[in-house]
């Protein structure tokens, strides 16, 4: 089985808790588009009906206008019944850091207002410890003076071996600008964080810091696809 079939099973199987009538965060990123792929699918041979979709960023909502799956936003729909989205590494503890497409911080807002988030990865993402897999932590900034941002957070992790790089696109390597005209810098650690609680409040509280790709206590189940199978996690 390749990544992209594993991908697709944990995804197709997240998809079985979709009832009728639901209102669902829809995530961001390569398994995540399986998930809303399906969901369009099930909503197309009637199988679901009356679903409302919140995509966690423009290029969910595009796939999901595409799918003709009915959208509507978190001002409408302050409580969402559930959400499925990838993550780029999974700790034991069902910890996240989420990120690496780009869109963390609609995907925070979003999956932090449901009542069931499901997460949905490969086995190639689970960890030890966060920032374990050796990519990046996400962090979205302000863009104004990046540079003094960048380096309050190099200092703040220098324990860990911290590097922080402004990410960037293109053959320019221009900055990166997520849906909401930010900037990102990835965090790439060495060493385990520790208290990852204490870590993000101190991240979040650098003024230009918007928000941080680590999402903690927020998973309700994790199903993870490998060789092996499929296994449900539970919190
Ligand atoms: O950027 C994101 O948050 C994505 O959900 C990411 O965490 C997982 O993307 P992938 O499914 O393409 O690996």
């Amino acid at each position: 089985l390749t990544q992209e079939e594993l991908k697709k099973i944990a995804a197709y199987k997240a998809v079985e808790y979709v009832k009728s009538g639901m209102v669902i965060g829809l995530g961001t990123g390569s398994t995540a588009k399986h998930a809303v792929d399906r969901i369009g699918e099930l909503l197309r041979l009637g199988e679901l009906r009356g679903i409302v979709g919140i995509p966690t960023s423009k290029k969910t909502h595009e796939q999901a206008l595409s799918l003709g799956i009915p959208l509507s936003d978190l001002d409408s729909h302050p409580v969402l019944h559930l959400a499925i989205d990838g993550a780029d590494e999974v700790d034991p503890h069902l910890n996240l850091v989420k990120g690496r497409g780009g869109s963390l911080l609609r995907e925070k807002m979003i999956e932090g207002a449901c009542e069931k988030f499901i997460v949905i990865v490969d086995d190639s993402k689970l960890v030890k410890f966060l920032g374990g897999s050796g990519l990046a932590v996400p962090v979205e900034i302000v863009p104004f003076c990046w540079k003094n941002t960048a380096k309050r957070l190099r200092e703040m992790f220098k324990d860990s071996g911290c590097v922080a790089k402004l990410r960037t696109c293109g053959e320019e390597a221009e900055p990166f600008v997520t849906d909401n005209g930010n900037y990102i810098i990835d965090l790439y650690l060495e060493k385990d964080i520790g208290d990852l609680q204490a870590a993000s409040d101190a991240i979040l509280r650098i003024p230009c810091v918007v928000e941080n790709g680590m999402f903690l206590d927020m998973a309700t189940t994790v199903i993870v696809a490998g060789k092996k199978g499929v296994e449900v996690i539970d919190k």
